[in-house]
């Protein structure tokens, strides 16, 4: 490769973006793995097929680890996302095995956590509201003057949520400079996206708030890299409010539970040939941008750092069922949690039996 940029980026950020896709790809499947030997309790939700989707948006902001940069709020199914703002892949495996170690210390499965330093807010479970959470967020900056933008990610089901309206009329209203990234995977669980809305794409939805918005193919990282640079260009120049939507696909059922038996096997396999990893890989081989020897190293640090850190993670402690309960907003007495064999306590720490 000469040393022109594509799109803006260098080799080496060409190749991050690359390294971002197959650690997102090897970590879920080590993730899969763990909770097939019985470390993982809850459910894991795979984003295969949508990684070039939460890789492209985050690569597009500013990221920075001193409280200064953009924000993101992503959803289970953008861990990609949250690897590039910093969130740590040690913590990716802690949390979903509830270790003591990990960043809300054993009390939930999964990457809802939040470092504001970072810029990460971790999403909270009812759908769309985090819409809110960042159109307030977003407020902030604008109030005071910072050259700053929040994204959201939402799946398309999310989008039916009264909270979802809300927060994007808010949001547009006020100008906030907010970047709302439409997971449109075509699934709600079971239901297919077409029985949920009559829109066809996101984007009209977009044009009934007055925003801006594009709609991107999303299994094309470039594409996605491209689309969200303009849209947080014109969130930064006091546009407003932008959303951009992600044309994919959700590959596997919704969670490991879930056997897909209502999907069209058709359907799938054409999805499967557009597989985000390949076609990236194959753009950079016939472009020229790096050679498969390079490209195969990159996987194979993936997959070994991976694998090291989920060793780790597996290696710490659970926390203790005392150390569980502290820190949760009640004041009614806890059960212990499920998974500890000690317990219940209550609050203060004394048990509940005695
Ligand atoms: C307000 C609200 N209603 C229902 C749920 C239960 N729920 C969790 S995930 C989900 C489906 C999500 O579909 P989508 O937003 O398309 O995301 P995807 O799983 O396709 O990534 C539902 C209905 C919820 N979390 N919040
Ligand atoms: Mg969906």
């Amino acid at each position: 490769m000469s040393d022109s940029l594509i799109a803006g980026l260098d080799q080496t950020q060409l190749l991050g973006l690359y390294h971002s896709l197959v650690l997102t790809r090897a970590a879920e499947e080590r993730l899969e793995m763990l909770q097939k030997q019985g470390h993982v309790t809850g459910e894991i939700y795979r984003s295969i097929g949508q990684e070039a989707g939460a890789a492209g948006a985050a690569f597009a902001l500013n990221r920075q680890t001193d409280g200064t940069g953009d924000f993101l709020a992503p959803t289970v199914r953008a861990a990609g996302a949250l690897f590039l703002f910093g969130g740590e892949l040690v913590d990716f495996f802690r949390q979903y095995m509830g270790r003591a170690t990990g960043p809300t210390e054993g009390k939930e499965a999964n990457i809802h956590w939040v470092d504001f330093q970072k810029g990460i807010i971790g999403p909270v479970s009812p759908l769309g509201t985090m819409l809110e959470v960042m159109a307030g967020i977003t407020l902030s900056f604008k109030v005071r003057g910072e050259s700053r933008v929040g994204m959201v990610f939402c799946g398309d089901d999310a989008s039916s949520t009264g909270a979802w309206h809300e927060g994007l009329n808010f949001s547009a209203v006020q100008r906030c400079p907010l970047i709302l990234m439409v997971e449109a995977n075509q699934w709600a669980f079971s239901t297919a996206t077409r029985k949920n809305t009559r829109v066809r794409s996101f984007t009209e939805k977009a044009a009934g708030y007055g925003i801006g918005s594009e709609s991107v193919d999303g299994t094309d990282v470039m594409a996605v890299y491209e689309a969200v640079s303009r849209a947080a260009k014109r969130a930064r120049a006091g546009k407003g409010t932008q959303m951009v939507e992600l044309r994919y696909y959700r590959r596997l059922g919704y969670a490991q539970h879930d056997p897909q038996d209502y999907v069209d096997p058709d359907e799938l396999a054409m999805w499967v040939d557009r597989d985000p990893i390949d076609l990236f890989e194959r753009r950079i081989l016939e472009e020229g941008w790096a050679a498969e020897s390079v490209l195969h190293k990159i996987r194979i640090r993936a997959e070994e750092e991976c694998k090291l850190v989920a060793e780790q993670a597996t290696g710490e402690p659970v926390p203790d069922g005392r150390e569980a309960v502290k820190g949760v907003y009640t004041d009614t007495i806890t059960q212990h949690p499920w998974t500890r064999t000690d317990g219940p306590y209550r609050r203060d720490g004394s048990e509940l039996n005695t």
